[in-house]
């Protein structure tokens, strides 16, 4: 590829009448905007074991009450970015939150959509748009664009869980704000049970539910199920992996950030293709290992990694007697609605 031409390579004085009119020379940083082959991430592969996130997440319990936080989050930045900017890579945000018993996050809305994936406690609980969902381990809780939501927590020990927000996106975009609200009314006939059997949505007297984010919490539960009968139907399949979606339309449960559920069964080794997309991984249960060129990642109960896209990685379970259970977080969606998606084989 031809060398071009630097910036000093220009005249000093012709370079500040280009600078004293907001104009700038493409060719000294085209192989940058570029670059050949193949994109040069910020996003490094980065890796927040629970056991070392939690007791400075507990800590932040002791010194900051709710109210001077309104939410109490520790937010897993990738050190790519420059731990300020708060992004796990280009679209992902990650943060995990703590919640203690008693505690109550005040209602509020804002561009950006969020997922909360449950990490470990019982009897808290998120109202999204008059919706009360539970938190269990493992529950995914969609808090999608310009929907109400506030937290709280009935019972006794703390609650956590990971965030999981398109902010970078949307801040990117310059779209992201929030409106603060007051506590919401919880609609008495929850919705929450209405979607949960597959292939059949509630059709109230023949109509059909036209809001676009009818479902908004996925219960472990289901999902572990859904997958282990994957498993024990299909042996021969290739990855069993179960995707989060709009039971109403089969598409992706979001717009932008994607969400699926891997189970890797006992001893099974996983390679995954270089794709476009950024991805996070979040054990759910038992241990995996993540390698990639360069890293690797031992996954224990509760860790969370990040690894950048257009690279291709493998995943393992090495335990002979149980399954692991893995959370995927990734903006394939965005990616493919902007058509620049690919996979690499
Ligand atoms: O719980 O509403 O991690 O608004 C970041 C922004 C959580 C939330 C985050 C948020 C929330």
């Amino acid at each position: 590829m031809q060398e071009l031409g630097r910036l000093e390579d220009l005249p000093e004085d012709y370079r500040a009448a280009l600078t004293a009119q907001n104009l700038v020379p493409l060719w000294p940083s085209l192989r940058a905007v570029l670059p050949p082959g193949k994109p040069i991430p910020r996003t490094k592969p980065t890796c927040w074991p629970y056991q070392t996130l939690r007791p400075l997440l507990i800590q932040a319990g002791e010194l900051t009450p709710i109210e001077k936080a309104e939410r109490r989050v520790l937010v897993l930045a990738n050190p790519g970015h420059g731990l300020e900017k708060m992004q796990a890579s280009a679209t992902i945000y990650l943060g995990m939150q703590l919640l203690l018993p008693g505690e109550w996050a005040p209602a509020h809305r804002h561009t950006p959509n969020a997922v909360r994936m449950i990490v470990e406690g019982e009897g808290a609980y998120t109202t999204v748009d008059g919706e009360k969902c539970l938190m269990c381990r493992g529950d995914l809780i969609l808090t999608p664009t310009g929907l109400w939501h506030e937290h709280g927590h009935d019972g006794d020990k703390p609650v956590v869980w990971l965030d999981v927000l398109d902010l970078p996106m949307v801040y990117y975009m310059e779209a992201s704000y929030v409106t603060e609200g007051k506590a919401q009314a919880v609609t008495p006939e929850s919705a929450d049970r209405a979607y949960q059997r597959g292939g059949v949505v509630p059709s109230p007297v023949f109509t059909r539910a036209s809001q676009p984010y009818p479902m908004l919490r996925y219960p472990w539960v289901e999902v572990r199920a859904a997958l282990q009968a994957l498993a024990a139907s299909q042996p021969d399949i290739e990855a069993v992996q179960v995707a989060y979606v709009n039971p109403e339309t089969g598409a992706d449960c979001q717009k932008i950030l994607g969400f699926s559920a891997l189970m890797l069964r006992p001893g099974e080794r996983l390679a995954l293709p270089a794709r476009s997309s950024a991805m996070v991984f979040h054990q759910i249960e038992g241990c995996a290992a993540v390698s990639l060129d360069g890293h690797q990642f031992s996954l224990g109960e509760a860790d969370t990694c990040c690894i950048p896209g257009y690279t291709p990685l493998t995943l393992s379970n090495s335990a002979a007697d149980q399954p692991a259970f893995i959370f995927i977080a990734d903006d394939a969606p965005l990616q493919k609605k902007l058509g620049v998606y690919e996979v690499r084989h």
